[in-house]
């Protein structure tokens, strides 16, 4: 077995300790892969520094910005918040912590408006969770979708700190007529194309049930991995809606609307919005919880992997509001599965980091390895794409070829 080949074995395990928010030291086991292996080939001459930790992100558009994480480099159970995925509709707003203030409003005994200070003085909380772009892997459907065309970096996992939104909800009184909490973020634009227009210039808001808003996994964040916000990801302060996909953990928060009925924005009809088969009629319904996926960090699409050897495949699995009970891989192109090893232990609302040890064939040639997740509600991803999700929810299992040589 080469030097290559040891590397990729071994488990590097880094256990370290994270010191965050008012609550004091919060332990955490924060897992690596160790670097990643080198393609074949590679092996001889300079290396490009110390791969997967300095890479940045994947440009998918710039001005709004819309980045990837780079998902091939995955290392560590938490994202450092420089690849951080971003999803910006409008732009970045900017604006001063000094001047910030965030209302409550609407179906409340009592409207209420409270400023950065004072937020920061409530009590807080630290809730690990991963956010996932409900258009992440995008660019797997067929035919080509118009919107941001994510690969498989739509997504990443951080410890954010913050005050329970339930906290100000008390606070204000929720009269009992409330059903929808809307929340609308600082940032402004409009859409001409594609269709439909927006009707002139909008906020970025989005709602969730009153039921879901109550949840203490629903928190207003101002830190991420210990650090205040970045502008891109949301600074002074954003909703993180633990469980459901990106689009509800709306960023710059200002606003906070109780509502008697459900809320119909942008963002969650012409926007966000899939199929749902009710009596046989389709309706349109808001993209909400996060469903069962799995995604392969490495290998990556063509590698080229030695023949005859041991290749540790890794990758991470997430359930939303529930658990991964089981990641199983296919080398074969989906005929035969064997389980993969679930690490650490499983945190609410993050991802579990995977990994599988591959004995590659002897025989040269293409391979097609899938990973398929199973959660601890018995729903495993499809294998074959879900028509009804429109643009949105892509779970179904993605099949990355190699080549083993
Ligand atoms: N105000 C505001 N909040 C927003 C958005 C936005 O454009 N404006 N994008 C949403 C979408 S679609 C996603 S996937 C997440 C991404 O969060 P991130 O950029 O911190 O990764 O933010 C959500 N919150
Ligand atoms: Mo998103």
């Amino acid at each position: 077995m080469d030097k290559e080949q040891q590397g990729s074995l071994k488990p590097g395990v880094n256990r370290r300790t994270f010191l965050l928010g008012t609550a004091g030291a919060v332990p955490l086991l924060t897992h690596t892969f160790g670097t990643p292996l080198l393609a074949a080939g590679q092996e001889g001459g300079e290396r490009l520094g110390q791969a997967a930790h300095a890479a940045g992100l994947i440009s998918r558009q710039r001005n709004p910005d819309n980045l990837e994480f780079p998902f091939s480099t995955l290392n560590t159970f938490l994202t450092p918040n420089e690849q951080f995925y971003v999803r910006t509709h409008f732009g970045v707003p900017e604006i001063q912590t000094k001047a910030w203030k965030l209302t409550v409003e609407g179906a409340v005994s009592q409207p209420l408006q409270i400023s950065y200070d004072e937020l920061r003085d409530m009590p807080s909380v630290n809730v690990t969770a991963l956010l996932e772009c409900s258009g992440n892997s995008r660019v797997f459907l067929k035919p080509p979708q118009s919107s941001i065309r994510w690969e498989l970096g739509g997504v990443s996992n951080a410890e954010w700190t913050g005050v329970k939104l339930a906290d100000l909800l008390v606070r204000a009184g929720v009269q009992d007529q409330a059903v929808d909490v809307i929340l609308e973020g600082a940032d402004t634009g409009e859409f001409h194309d594609p269709d439909p227009k927006t009707p002139g210039v909008i906020s970025y808001a989005r709602s969730l049930p009153v039921q879901k808003a109550l949840r203490p996994e629903v928190i207003l964040a101002y830190r991420m991995n210990g650090k205040d916000l970045s502008p891109a990801h949301g600074y002074p302060v954003r909703a993180i809606v633990a469980g459901w996909y990106g689009m509800a953990s709306v960023k710059w928060l200002s606003r906070i609307i109780l509502t008697d009925r459900p809320f119909d924005g942008y963002f969650q009809t012409f926007m966000y919005a899939v199929w749902e088969r009710r009596h046989g009629l389709p309706t349109l319904v808001p993209v909400s919880e996060i469903q069962v996926k799995s995604e392969i960090a490495r290998p990556s699409l063509h590698q080229v992997i030695p023949a005859r050897s041991h290749y540790r495949v890794v990758g991470a699995a997430w359930a939303g509001e529930t658990e991964v009970t089981k990641v199983e891989l296919s080398t074969d192109g989906g005929r035969s599965w064997q389980a993969g090893r679930l690490i650490d232990q499983a945190v609410p609302y993050a991802w579990r980091l995977w990994d599988y040890d591959w004995e590659t064939p002897a025989q040269a040639g293409h391979y097609t390895l899938m990973a398929r997740a199973t959660d601890a509600r018995g729903r495993s991803q499809p294998m074959a794409r879900e028509k009804d999700r429109r643009d949105a929810m892509i779970t179904h299992v993605l099949p990355v070829e190699v080549e083993v040589r």
